[in-house]
């Protein structure tokens, strides 16, 4: 296992979004969370000295570097944490894995399925010596949602017969947004899909333990065209900083995906992932229906849970709602008082809590990089089935190497 200073030193790459939220949960989750070791915001890593210089500013980060590759192999830092567009998350995880780094990778793991099996095999060479990875699947751990994990793992929803999961957002339906690097396959490898899409995969996949085994997909870019943005480095990915320019580029990734599955334990399943959802800003949603019960969640009520007990008298049966924030439920222990509820942030903290605790106890933190690749490899099939316009059957990932 690799020498650990005390507290954890973390390197963060990319100060947008996502850098944003996980250096809050950085900060957060030794205050809420018994974690072993507290780990330590040390360095932030970004393209732009200025930009990357106010983020540390109100961070309250020591250190600025703008080139990854000094970051992933300096000895004062422990962990890598990657929040770069999709790009570059292959090259600087192999990097800081070769150099012994632990490594918390945004989601989806890779641009390409050939990129995510390099980085598995890395992740899973490096696990060898102590190292530890794991994705951003950071949804898993939503309190609703790990909730109905537990209900699917105790048998009260017994033999899964559908999933059907959207993940449904609006930003980019004005046609006059501009072209942000989420629109440019070179960045991003994929649009709705891989960005929204990856979450409802993992999430379906993870909370009934199937694969999915094949898919029918459609998939469409509404836009084609959009406004170049005037500064350079000025978006952030989802909002726009600055207005366009007149000039208009290319959109080379998709709008919205849709596609049928079918498991490979014999469930059928849909799902549907778009940017064009016209008021839907965050509605991740996903409902699970078997033999014993149901259960149905929308991220836009994340502390509520729907569940259908198929068990009780036909009488009195139906759909409930759980409000999950009571210290039996996960997580909910750690924060405020029963009702009085979490937001998106806190599924973060949680990300980072469980990671620093299995760097901090030795253990396997999960979703792994293999459950990275095994989502990639969906995000692959729906992409030849759409071009194709035919069944596609998903490339199997072994439990293991
Ligand atoms: C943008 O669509 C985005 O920020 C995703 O990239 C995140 O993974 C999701 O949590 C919220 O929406």
């Amino acid at each position: 296992m690799p020498q650990l200073h005390r507290p954890l030193k973390v390197a963060l790459v990319g100060y947008s979004f996502m850098g944003s939220i996980h250096a809050q949960a950085w900060a957060t989750a030794p205050r809420f969370f018994d974690l072993g070791v507290d780990p330590e915001l040390a360095v932030v890593c970004g393209r732009s000295a200025d930009a990357a210089g106010s983020f540390a500013r109100k961070f309250l980060v020591d250190r600025v570097e703008t080139d990854w590759r000094k970051v992933v192999t300096d000895p004062e830092v422990d962990v890598v944490d990657i929040c770069t567009p999709g790009k570059l998350h292959s090259p600087i995880a192999l990097a800081a894995l070769e150099a012994g780094k632990h490594v918390l990778c945004e989601k989806p793991l890779a641009n390409s399925l050939e990129e995510a099996r390099q980085m598995t095999m890395a992740a899973e060479n490096a696990a060898t010596c102590g190292v530890k990875s794991m994705v951003g699947f950071s949804y898993r751990r939503t309190p609703a949602l790990a909730y109905a994990k537990q209900l699917v793992d105790n048998g009260s929803i017994g033999t899964i017969r559908h999933v059907r999961a959207a993940y449904l957002q609006d930003w980019i339906t004005d046609e006059d947004f501009p072209l942000v690097w989420r629109l440019d396959r070179e960045q991003a490898g994929t649009g709705a899909l891989g960005d929204l899409g990856a979450h409802i995969i993992d999430l379906a996949q993870h909370l009934t333990g199937h694969k999915i085994a094949g898919v029918s997909a459609l998939t469409e870019t509404f836009v084609p065209t959009r406004p170049l943005p005037s500064t350079s480095g000025g978006l952030s990915g989802t909002s726009a900083h600055s207005a366009g320019t007149a000039e208009r580029g290319e959109v080379t990734v998709d709008d919205a995906a849709i596609f049928l599955a079918r498991t490979d334990r014999g469930a059928l399943a849909t799902f549907e992932a778009t940017r064009f959802a016209s008021g839907r800003k965050n509605a991740l949603r996903i409902e699970v229906n078997g033999s014993k019960g149901s259960f149905a969640f929308d991220f836009e009520a994340l502390n509520e849970l729907e569940f259908y007990d198929n068990t009780q008298p036909t009488s009195s049966e139906g759909f409930r709602r759980i409000l999950v924030t009571e210290p039996e439920h996960p997580y909910a222990g750690a924060w405020w008082p029963a009702g009085h509820g979490l937001g998106y942030d806190h599924t973060f903290v949680h990300q980072i809590a469980d990671f620093v605790r299995c760097i901090a106890q030795d253990k396997t933190p999960s979703p792994s990089f293999r459950d990275g690749l095994q989502v990639q490899q969906v995000l692959a099939a729906v992409e030849a089935s759409a071009a194709g316009q035919q069944w596609q059957p998903v490339g199997h990932v072994p439990a293991t190497a």
